[in-house]
């Protein structure tokens, strides 16, 4: 079985991702179609090898597109994923523009494969790449032992805001060695060898947008409204990989050994945990232009009858948005 592809800001960090992953996993392509903003129409990307045309999505004819991979920020996909489902393409949309409609399953292809069929307006939503690692790694833990607290903070890397953030890291990198000001301009202070508790919109609640994604998706794609996440999301001067240090409370004991071995065995996660030097995951030496999802530093907490720490790292661009949007591509394709 073969499909006619869009992938819709494939000029992006997530889009050049997502044709590279596609070429990957050899993705059987019939046609395919690379689609960003006026901008870059005319220009070109790489796919296995060849200079593929970008096309302006505005004025894109999406008839006989099968499966149109979206990411290109919620106005965009808010505007022509409707357009893009109504020609009869489904629609896997990475931008939070429908994740927490009733009618748009949200998923995480090791967790909730089974609602990928559930799609009556024909888009399927993308999870946001936090909320992605970490139900990776806490789902097996939720199905054993039943979680009823989640207690997050994340140390989220540059590249979950695009290429336009990726140069900014780099620039303010080498505009501070060379003694020159920082000049921020894509976020609201200095990242570079800085810190900033502050990713997406301030809400009404005094959290953020980000943080609240946290508690929405992961009620939704282990479809238990009473789990309670408690979270607190910040940006860190790391290009590609978010990590996170999440402390879980379960309803049923657990032991280490009991984590270890569940998450051993569930899929995409590998457990990466001896404590000594360098025996656990980082961005840089694990996570980065790689596939899984990296569980260390798994202790119980000694403070508490019933909850385990966990350190959990992964490639935000990859499994938190381009693989796991492929995966979902590939169900899509092998339904009957
Ligand atoms: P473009 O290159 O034309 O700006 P990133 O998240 O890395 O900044 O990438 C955003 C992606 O979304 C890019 O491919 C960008 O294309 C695309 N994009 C942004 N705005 C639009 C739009 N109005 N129509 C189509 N694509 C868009
Ligand atoms: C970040 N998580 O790291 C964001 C990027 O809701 O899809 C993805 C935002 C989203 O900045």
């Amino acid at each position: 079985k073969t499909a006619n592809v869009a992938v819709v800001g494939a000029t992006g960090a997530v889009g050049e991702t997502m044709l590279a992953i596609l070429a990957e996993r050899k993705f059987p392509i019939d046609k395919l179609h690379v689609l960003a903003s006026e901008r870059s129409a005319g220009g070109t990307v790489e796919f296995r090898g060849r200079e593929i045309t970008v096309q302006d999505l505005a004025t894109f004819d999406p008839t006989g597109v099968d499966i149109a991979l979206f990411s290109a920020g919620g106005s965009v996909s808010k505007e022509y994923a409707p357009k893009f489902a109504a020609a009869g393409a489904v629609v896997i949309d990475n931008s939070s523009a429908f994740r927490y409609d009733d009618d748009v399953p949200l998923v995480v292809s090791e967790v909730n494969p089974e609602q990928v069929k559930n799609r009556p307006r024909g888009i399927i939503a993308n999870p946001n790449c936090s909320t992605m690692q970490m139900l990776v790694a806490l789902a097996p833990i939720h199905r054993k032992a039943g979680i009823t607290r989640i207690n997050v903070a994340t140390y989220q890397s540059v590249s979950g805001a695009g290429r336009s953030a990726l140069e900014e890291l780099g620039r303010q990198t080498g505009a501070l060695l060379n003694f020159q000001d920082p000049d921020p301009k894509r976020f609201p202070v200095q990242i570079a060898f800085n810190l900033i508790p502050h990713i997406d919109d301030f809400l009404d609640n005094g959290y953020t947008k980000e943080e609240m994604k946290l508690v929405w998706e992961t009620r939704k794609i282990l479809g238990d409204d009473s789990i309670q996440v408690n979270p607190t999301a910040v940006r860190v001067p790391v290009f590609y990989g978010h990590s996170e240090a999440v402390n879980v409370e379960t309803s049923q004991k657990l032991s280490v050994a009991e984590v270890k071995a569940l998450l051993e065995a569930a899929p995409g996660v590998e457990v990466v945990d001896e404590p000594k030097a360098g025996g656990y995951p980082t961005p840089v030496t694990h996570a980065s232009g790689t596939d899984p999802v990296y569980v260390g530093r798994i202790r119980e907490d000694f403070s508490h009858p019933n909850a385990i720490n966990l350190w959990i790292v992964s490639d935000n661009i990859r499994k938190g948005a381009a693989l796991n949007a492929v995966q979902l591509a590939e169900l899509v394709l092998q339904e009957g």
